[in-house]
């Protein structure tokens, strides 16, 4: 397969909700959408960067010039068999995994079509349902348990949450008063410290499912030790940017569990290969978002279906985030608090070149 042309598509959205972290506030969405063009089929691929980089270096105008300048030059009108072969095309490439996830997925979705497979099979998976989860942002204590009654009582069965110091204990008893037997989990991002031991050891009473990244972007040592002190499972997000620190982490003891986040690793062959890492030493992993629109919620189903995702992700309906989403149909939560992947070759959504228009602030086209 030769991708002859690719498209980007700088899209700038409004959230139906503000989605607060530790990191801050966001009313707005930018991502970057990616179209590529090959053996006269379309495939679409997303870089969810943000407009700041503040959950990694990566932001919209970071993908926009690594895929201009390095990536695209080096991939299109190559003929390229297998996903394999287009990252080993980007070998030289360092760091800009949101990118490098962006023309991967795209690429992916074009091979599933050419094979006439839905993305989850031509992944090596099977079309399966996967449990949905939704991940909430910070906001005062009777507005999130209020908003987790909301998903509970729509089929939801797993719910995460955004905590920070002064903003955990109170809302983890909260939501476990209502809402004993939830799959919960918690999201610190970065927010604590080595001093905060004592009292994260204290949430061992929630039962999470894990506890996800409560120290720095950059940190396994500290995480390791924490891990030896707790019965709650970690879970690394921002400290696994590549294979290589999640093997560093899986030899320390730094996790119980890992988040896969396609646009962090880099596309599906990278998430692939840290699935059969985890695999092998016996860390179950979870397929994680970045606020997805319909593009890459796709590729993230489709990732959570593959062996090894034993553990309920952060995927949740399109109307979460967007309403309306520029695919149709939109992404949908089941009674069962399920999705099922779409049985139409690879990503199996239209995209409504109108909504994509609408939403667009940039395009470009390459060559
Ligand atoms: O830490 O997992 C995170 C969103 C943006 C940046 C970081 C994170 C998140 C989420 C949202 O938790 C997951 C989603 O619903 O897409
Ligand atoms: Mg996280």
């Amino acid at each position: 397969m030769r991708i002859e042309s690719v498209e980007l598509h700088h899209l700038r959205l409004s959230l139906v909700h503000p989605f607060e972290t530790s990191f801050g506030r966001e009313e707005l969405k930018d991502t970057l959408v990616i179209e590529v063009h090959g053996g006269g089929l379309t495939g679409w691929g997303e870089a969810p960067a943000h407009g700041r980089p503040a959950y990694s270096a990566d932001t919209v105008d970071t993908c926009w010039v690594a895929l201009q300048q390095y990536i695209l030059p080096a991939v299109v009108g190559k003929e390229l068999g297998s996903a394999q072969d287009l990252q080993d095309a980007l070998v030289f490439l360092r760091g800009h995994a949101f990118a490098r996830a962006g023309i991967e997925t795209a690429f992916q979705d074009l091979l599933a079509r050419s094979r006439k497979l839905p993305l989850c099979v031509h992944l090596g998976g099977e079309r399966r349902p996967i449990l949905a989860g939704v991940s909430l942002g910070i906001q005062p204590t009777p507005d999130l348990v209020r908003r987790v009654g909301e998903f509970v009582s729509r089929g939801y069965r797993r719910v995460k949450i955004k905590i920070k110091p002064e903003h955990d204990r109170e809302l983890l008893e909260a939501v476990r008063r209502e809402h004993p037997a939830l799959m919960l989990k918690a999201d610190a991002n970065g927010a604590y410290g080595l001093a905060d031991t004592r009292h994260i050891e204290t949430f061992d009473e929630f039962r999470l499912l894990a506890l996800e990244q409560p120290f720095a972007f950059d940190d396994l040592v500290d995480h390791a030790t924490l891990q030896a002190r707790i019965g709650t499972p970690l879970a690394l997000d921002e400290s696994l940017p590549t294979l290589g620190a999640a093997r560093s982490a899986l030899r320390l003891g730094s996790m119980r569990v890992a988040n896969i986040k396609l646009a962090r690793m880099g596309g599906h062959v990278p998430s692939l290969q840290l699935r059969d890492l985890c695999r092998g030493a016996g860390v179950p992993v979870f397929c994680g978002g970045m606020l997805e629109t319909g593009i890459g919620r796709c590729h993230n189903i489709a990732l959570a279906t593959q062996p090894g995702f034993t553990i309920p992700g952060d995927i949740s309906e399109s109307a979460r985030y967007y309403d309306p989403d520029i695919v149709d149909p939109p992404i949908v939560v089941d009674a069962n608090g399920t999705i099922t992947p779409r049985a139409e070759p690879g990503i199996g959504v239209e995209v409504r070149r109108d909504r994509l228009e609408k939403a667009r602030v940039r395009h470009a086209k390459f060559p």
